[in-house]
């Protein structure tokens, strides 16, 4: 069969080159808010095995994880300045190219007969290969496998790019999804745990580059305009034609780059509708994944021995309110003072005390991996009352949508990281009806939740990142629509920062 350069294989191959910068530059926004990567899921401060900040972690216990973002520059990161959301919008968007021309590639591949080309069908090509690197090194030119294009280092490491990397890629990306990590828990534990899966997502990008280097270093040893002229026409018959057409390319790739980090700098909405339209019809699918959880109480992230305070390593993200009234309330233990109300659009608006819930809830706890948005993780033991059970009680109306979530913590007041008002969040019914969907009011077994988590009572959402799971919880109310609230965008983050309230990534 001809393995030549088939017009599906250059246009895959420039498609790549667009998808994987723009994956490696939004890769690394996301990496930048919280630039370490650990092998214990309980990410406990100082224990990280790189690190890629020159930021030192503070030194007193209860520091925030907000403290934590480093910002990159805008000429490395897409976009850079630490903006996560839109980092994330925009890894989103080109893993949805990515993962569809890659399947589409893979599909061509095995149609074709193309997967010759990559596959070695005799052990020959090991030896042959280590031949190859040898005479590169010496910078003599290896010959093609008989009735290949290719010689047996380019099949080899091709090979392994296409068909073992680009997999491994994918399922390490997929991992990241709080919805599919704590739907597949038993796979993400057979992985290693959700760091591994982080550290490992992160070495395929090293993989990714370190091919890169050498590739390009290839294409000028066997000739520039030779091996550029058969990307863009197949063939080197006029490698000035096709190395000029080539080198064009390349420069408008920069030229998008150059375009999408300003324009998304200048009018993030834009870049998130854009995400909603590209990346909402099937992250949606997500909510047919309800967390499955294979963890207990071993799991836990606790303290380091000789320290009385269990909960301390169970990483916190904000900081509690500063009100009198809250410092009383967790002073008094709060038992008779605390009131969660329950409203809106339903049957019957009630208000119940830790004690009722307590009561209600019949001694149900669940051990669960929460998931930062910025990558941190911890076990935690929560002990509550699923939601859907609470609005049995209440009854929603019929037409009710939706579930808004008030907290008493005030971002603007509480957190100097942060301006504006109320913490607040919202998640569709289906998500409130999901059954890990927790009202919690106790964490670990110790009577309480902490105040730096949350406590006399928070949400917990197991399917989704941890800046949904509200904090410090005032009030639940049923609503028929959520988008006339504020700037209708669903959460504080969401319409502060560029959040998607969808998000189960
Ligand atoms: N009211 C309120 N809730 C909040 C936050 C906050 O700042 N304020 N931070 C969120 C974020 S970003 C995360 S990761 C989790 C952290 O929960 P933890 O502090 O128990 O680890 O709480 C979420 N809930
Ligand atoms: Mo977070």
């Amino acid at each position: 069969m001809d393995l030549g350069f088939p017009w599906w294989l250059r246009v895959e191959h420039f498609l790549n080159i667009i998808f994987i910068s723009f994956l490696v530059r939004s890769g690394l926004e996301i990496l930048s808010t919280y630039p370490k990567l650990y092998r214990s899921q309980h990410t406990v401060p100082g224990r990280s095995w790189a690190q890629f900040t020159v930021q030192k972690e503070p030194k007193h216990k209860f520091y925030t994880v907000g403290g934590e973002y480093s910002d990159y520059s805008p000429r490395i990161a897409l976009p850079g300045r630490g903006l996560l959301g839109l980092g994330r919008y925009w890894h989103f968007i080109t893993v949805t190219g990515f993962v569809t021309c890659w399947v589409t590639y893979f599909i061509l591949l095995l149609v074709t007969g193309q997967w010759r080309r990559y596959v070695p069908t005799s052990w020959d090509v090991f030896p042959q290969a280590w031949q190859d690197m040898l005479s590169y090194l010496a910078f003599t030119m290896p010959h093609p496998v008989e009735g290949m294009v290719f010689n047996a280092l380019q099949q080899l490491s091709y090979g392994f790019i296409i068909l073992v990397l680009t997999p491994l890629v994918i399922l390490t990306g997929a991992f990241q999804s709080p919805a599919i990590a704590n739907h597949f828990s038993r796979i993400t534990r057979l992985l290693g745990g959700r760091q591994v899966i982080r550290s490992a997502h992160f070495l395929c990008l090293v993989g990714y580059l370190a091919f890169f280097a050498i590739h390009v270093v290839l294409v000028f040893l066997h000739g520039y305009l030779h091996e550029t002229s058969k990307m863009v026409l197949g063939h080197s018959d006029n490698p000035v034609l096709g190395g000029t057409i080539f080198t064009v390319g390349l420069m408008l790739l920069v030229v998008l780059h150059v375009v999408a980090t300003r324009w998304t700098l200048a009018d993030g909405r834009a870049v998130e509708k854009l995400h909603n339209r590209i990346v909402r019809p099937w992250s949606n699918l997500l909510y047919k994944l309800p967390a499955r959880m294979h963890y207990d109480r071993s799991n836990i992230t606790g303290k380091p021995v000789g320290l009385d305070n269990t909960t301390q390593n169970f990483r916190g993200s904000g900081r509690p309110p500063e009100t009198e009234e809250y410092f009383a309330l967790m002073a008094n233990g709060y038992e008779d003072d605390y009131v969660l109300e329950i409203g809106g659009y339903v049957e019957h608006p009630m208000t119940l005390t830790v004690a009722e819930l307590r009561e209600l809830a019949a001694g149900h706890s669940q051990t669960t991996l929460h998931h930062c948005v910025q990558g941190f993780t911890s076990i935690g033991r929560w002990r509550g009352i699923r939601l859907s059970e609470l609005l049995d009680l209440a009854g929603p109306l019929p037409g009710a949508t939706d579930v808004v979530y008030t907290s008493f913590q005030n971002m603007g007041r509480d957190d100097v990281l942060y301006e504006g008002g109320s913490y607040y969040e919202s998640t569709p019914m289906v998500e409130a009806r999901m059954p890990q969907t927790l009202i919690a009011f106790e964490l670990n077994d110790e009577g309480e939740i902490p105040a730096k988590n949350g406590g006399p009572v928070r949400l917990r959402l197991e399917t989704s990142t941890g800046f949904r799971s509200l904090k410090w919880l005032e009030r639940i109310e049923v609503v028929n629509r959520y988008d006339i609230i504020l700037e209708g965008r669903g959460g504080y983050f969401e319409d502060t920062d560029f959040f998607d309230r969808n998000q189960l990534i």
